[in-house]
């Protein structure tokens, strides 16, 4: 069953593409979690994200998620790193596979054991395929990605393909956060001319140039995390945004 978050992010990709503003728990804890999403909202971002591959305990996750809501009135959405980030504070999660993972446990293990737990918190799940692309980053690592190298655009559509069919309802290409520069411009064409279902493109995001590119290219919901750890809502953030609200209105 599509819930009431995941209905809201379709019928805004029915206007044309959005953004995902992420913020790490640990490294912007309550209040600073919350300025960053006030600021981003009056940016025009989509939806918040909350997560980071790095040990976010439950409470972090449960007092940025409280403050976020109480902040701003976008969706608020776990961006898991493993179960312990799971939190009732939050209304959705990014139920996410990472598809190119050597570890079992990222691609279903994990999920069999949080599933009864996002039941039990009333969370939604949003589906979704996680495929991580070179350089991968800590991500890569971390998650004993298989990466997919950045030319290789038949493999990046074979997993796309596969999570569509599979019944997921969102695929997101990866290149990790902080990367030297985002996914390829062709790897999203050739992802986006497979794939019926939205595409998320996040990592090494920075200017709008670089967003300019991935939106004319098919992404159709951009993430960026790092920029706003760095310098808040600054102009680069806002170069982002206003290339998104470009290719929403025209
Ligand atoms: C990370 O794709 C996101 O999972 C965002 O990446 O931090 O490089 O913006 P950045």
């Amino acid at each position: 069953m599509v819930g009431a978050v995941e209905q809201h992010l379709q019928s805004l990709l029915a206007g044309g593409p959005i953004h995902f503003t992420l913020i790490d728990p640990e490294k912007s804890p309550g209040p600073r979690a919350a300025a960053i999403a006030r600021a981003a909202a009056e940016a025009g971002s989509h939806a918040i994200l909350l997560g980071g591959s790095t040990g976010i305990s439950p409470e972090g996750m449960g007092e940025a998620a409280r403050q976020v809501r109480a902040a701003v009135p976008l969706p608020t959405i776990i961006f898991p790193e493993g179960p312990g980030s799971l939190t009732a504070e939050a209304q959705a999660v990014l139920f996410m596979s990472m598809l190119n993972s050597r570890n079992l446990g990222l691609v279903i293990r994990t999920h069999a054991r949080a599933a009864p737990v996002v039941r039990r918190l009333g969370l939604e799940p949003i589906p979704m395929g996680y495929l991580v692309v070179a350089p991968g980053m800590r991500v890569g690592e971390v998650g004993e990605a298989d990466l997919v190298g950045r030319e290789e655009f038949e493999q990046a559509q074979g997993y796309a393909l596969a999570a569509e069919m599979l019944g997921m309802r969102f695929v997101y290409l990866e290149a990790g956060s902080g990367a030297p520069s985002p996914v390829p411009l062709p790897m999203v064409r050739a992802v986006r001319s497979v794939l019926s279902i939205p595409l998320v493109v996040g990592g090494g995001i920075r200017s709008g140039a670089e967003a300019a590119g991935l939106l004319a290219a098919g992404a159709q919901v951009l993430v960026t995390g790092t920029i706003t750890e760095a310098e808040g809502i600054g102009p680069a953030f806002q170069s982002i945004l206003k290339e998104v609200r470009h290719a929403r209105h025209g």
